[in-house]
């Protein structure tokens, strides 16, 4: 059964367009997953903690056979290949995968929240997923094309 993923990717440290580009070509690699389509590159304002460089954003959709949590930790071992640390919270990083979404799947648990928690309300991720899927629905929350257009202050340009 091949199931719908949409996965935010971010970096702001060491040649952050180089690992986003990497990354996006490596999430297409991962084991019964294909890269269905990937926004745009995006420069972004930090947001949570400013004292940092801008961001390089983008979003890409997967097809993948692979179960969320199956997903997810694939991902996160991705970051690690690239040398993520974690030292605190919005923290500077080589790389950042958050899955966003998952077909039309709603969960909560301490390992993964879908859809992402804090997907709506941040222009970094709703613009560049208005460009690739502007009538996706987020469930139970809205459509990415409205919500992106509650977030046209938030500093996101085209890189
Ligand atoms: N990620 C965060 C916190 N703040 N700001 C921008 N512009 N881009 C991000 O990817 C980002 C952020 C937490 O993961
Ligand atoms: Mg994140
Ligand atoms: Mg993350």
């Amino acid at each position: 059964m091949t199931h719908r993923a949409y996965i935010a990717l971010g970096s702001n440290l060491q040649d952050p367009a180089r690992q986003v580009g990497i990354a996006l070509s490596e999430i297409g690699s991962l084991p019964e997953t294909s890269l269905v389509r990937a926004s745009s590159l995006y420069r972004t304002a930090p947001v949570g903690y400013d004292n940092q460089p801008d961001f390089i954003n983008a979003v890409a959709e997967v097809s993948t056979d692979l179960g969320p949590l199956e997903l997810l930790r694939a991902l996160l071992a991705l970051e690690t290949s690239h040398g993520r640390e974690r030292p605190f919270p919005n923290a500077p990083r080589v790389l950042d995968l958050d899955l966003l979404l998952y077909d039309d799947l709603i969960m909560q648990t301490p390992e993964l929240i879908l859809p992402h928690p804090r997907m709506h309300e941040r222009g970094f991720v709703l613009h560049p997923l208005a460009e690739i899927a502007p009538a996706l629905e987020i469930p139970g929350i809205g459509k990415v094309r409205e919500l992106a257009e509650q977030c046209l202050d938030q500093g996101v340009e085209l890189a």
